[in-house]
């Protein structure tokens, strides 16, 4: 085998699986991450991110010895950076750390070595910004060392099982970069892997969660219509989604995470004459929190002002502990801003402090009974599995309210009604 130590650089969400999985499968790894905290947290075998089944993986691999932390990267034979790359105020890529793990990489380079680059970048990134920084060590890429761009492509929650199962596309410069980083990455992935250019698999990565995000957007869409004309938005997609051709995606409070979020952004500044459907995707998809603040006024009656409101779920999307860009999280301070009393429950992160939310009044409680106690208003946004499971009676002995406005599209209207509540998914009105 080629390769028989690797650094992983960047322990978050792709990084750290990545790396266990690889020292798993007998690789010498060298995990690297510039923050000092999370590198002591993995010391003494804690994580600082949650994803099912990842406790198990990184414990096994540092107590193989196939893993280390360190805050710098080391010789190996192959580096894959699995850095963030964010947004800026003004929504253009914020590249900084790709910058920076790609100079750390430098004095360590060798002839034959490959790099890899794994973070959702703009086009060109691998041949425009990372190759010329690594060319600094005097080596060319694509000659010298082999250099790719593979997306990482895994759903959080199913991060383990995807990493290992799903299709991966490898770009290269040169198709020797591509054959050596299939070379690395077949030594666990069981799905189909794809040998194209760097710049290739760039745009598939991009490509892949802005058509996500378009496909949310109608979806979103279709429910303001549906409120309009007073249809129930589940219903009438159910009924679309029987065409052959037709698979309608689940309207909701709005598009969050890191990802779907922010990636379309990257298309619209790389080219933003011939952007305007993914803009305005984009767009319509950050205003579905305002839409659902609207909805939420409306069935209180015309005023948020004064009125006590149970938010239910703050994360990002269900099933989920990241709260990051979550529409959720805008809700509730949307609320706050029309002067409603907020009390929110999020079943899957401990404690009562949301960054920004506390301060402005916020009040996110540790239990269901405390957020409902005395709300005259039910707001559900996430669609937890603790909420699917909720029971109309349940929730009338722990609330006054009988009012519920289900955002996250997940109740069963009839049950709900049928116990005495207004029961409202994405529209207000009597029809539906
Ligand atoms: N959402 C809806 N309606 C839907 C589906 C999703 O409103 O029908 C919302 C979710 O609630 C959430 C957002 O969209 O707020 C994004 O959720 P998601 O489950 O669609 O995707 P992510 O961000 O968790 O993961 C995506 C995945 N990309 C695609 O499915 C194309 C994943 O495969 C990528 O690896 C990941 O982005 C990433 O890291 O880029």
């Amino acid at each position: 085998m080629r390769f028989n130590s690797l650094c992983v650089l960047g322990l978050g969400y792709i990084g750290l699986p990545m790396a266990s999985t690889f020292a798993t499968h007998g690789l010498e790894v060298v995990g690297v991450d510039v923050n000092p905290e999370v590198l002591e947290r993995l010391e003494n075998g804690e994580l600082h991110i949650h994803e099912p089944g990842l406790r198990t993986l990184v414990q096994a691999a540092l107590r193989s010895g196939n893993l280390v932390v360190n805050d710098r990267p080391r010789e190996a034979d192959a580096f894959i950076i699995a850095v963030p790359t964010p947004y800026d105020r003004d929504r253009k890529a914020d590249l900084s750390f790709v910058v920076a793990a790609s100079e750390s990489i430098v004095p360590v380079l060798r002839k034959g070595n490959l790099v890899v680059l794994e973070s959702t970048s703009p086009p060109r990134t691998t041949v425009d910004v990372v190759a010329p920084i690594l060319e600094n060590s005097g080596l060319k890429a694509g000659r010298d060392f082999y250099l790719s761009y593979t997306p990482e492509r895994v759903l959080p929650g199913q991060i383990l099982r995807e990493l290992v199962e799903c299709a991966r596309v490898i770009g290269g410069i040169g198709r020797a970069s591509a054959e050596a980083g299939r070379e690395l990455y077949s030594i666990f992935v069981r799905g189909e892997i794809i040998l194209t250019t760097a710049t290739t698999a760039e745009l598939v990565k991009l490509m892949e969660n802005t058509y996500r995000d378009i496909n949310i957007a109608i979806a979103n869409e279709f429910s303001r219509l549906a409120d309009r004309f007073q249809v129930d938005i589940g219903e009438a997609i159910k009924i679309a989604n029987k065409h052959p051709r037709i698979d309608i995606l689940r309207p909701g409070p709005g598009v969050g995470g890191h990802c779907v979020s922010v990636d379309p952004w990257f298309l619209v500044e790389a080219a933003p004459d011939i952007t305007p459907l993914v803009r305005t995707a984009r767009e319509v998809n950050d205003g579905q929190p305002r839409f659902v603040v609207e909805l939420a006024g409306r069935a209180l009656g015309g005023s948020l002002d004064g009125r006590r409101v149970a938010v239910l779920g703050l994360t990002y999307k269900a099933d989920v502990d990241d709260m990051r860009e979550s529409p959720s999280v805008s809700i509730a301070h949307l609320l706050m801003d029309e002067g409603a009393a907020v009390r929110a429950y999020e079943p899957n992160t401990k404690g009562t402090n949301v960054e920004g939310l506390v301060s402005t009044g916020f009040v996110k409680t540790e239990s269901l009974e405390e957020a409902v106690g005395d709300a005259e208003m039910i707001l559900l946004l996430v669609g937890h599995k603790a909420f699917r499971q909720l029971k109309p009676q349940e929730l009338a002995a722990l609330t006054p309210a009988r009012l519920i406005l289900d955002a996250a599209c997940i109740l069963d209207a009839q049950q709900w009604r049928d116990a005495g509540f207004r029961y409202y998914r994405l529209h207000v009105g009597e029809a539906g």
